[in-house]
């Protein structure tokens, strides 16, 4: 069997594997067997796109990038607050699907 080694962070796979129309031969009590794929990719890292920006006050809306390294196999998300050091605001959750 071929496994393909992909480079996607996600769940492990499995595939059933069964034996059938032996010759000669009858089927063995131990079928179907599982084959496991184990992942063995990290996870992406989530980050702003930039550490500093700047908006004039009159634009009435900043928009701010958040990046993925990766694609991922899993769905990705992450809360966000906004605040100025005495107050702060958390914001909805911003949410990547995967690939
Ligand atoms: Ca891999
Ligand atoms: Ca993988």
């Amino acid at each position: 069997m071929t496994v393909v080694n992909d480079t996607l962070d996600e769940g492990n796979e499995t595939v059933t594997l069964t034996l059938s129309n032996p010759v000669n031969a009858s089927l063995g009590a131990t079928n179907p067997a599982t084959l496991t794929i184990v992942d063995d990719d990290a996870p992406p890292a989530v980050q702003f796109s930039s550490a500093a920006y700047s908006v004039g006050e009159a634009a009435g809306t900043a928009t701010i990038t958040v990046t993925l390294s990766a694609p991922s196999g899993r769905a990705v998300t992450v809360d966000y607050a906004a605040g100025d050091g005495r107050r702060s605001r958390r914001g909805t959750t911003w949410r990547r699907a995967g690939r």
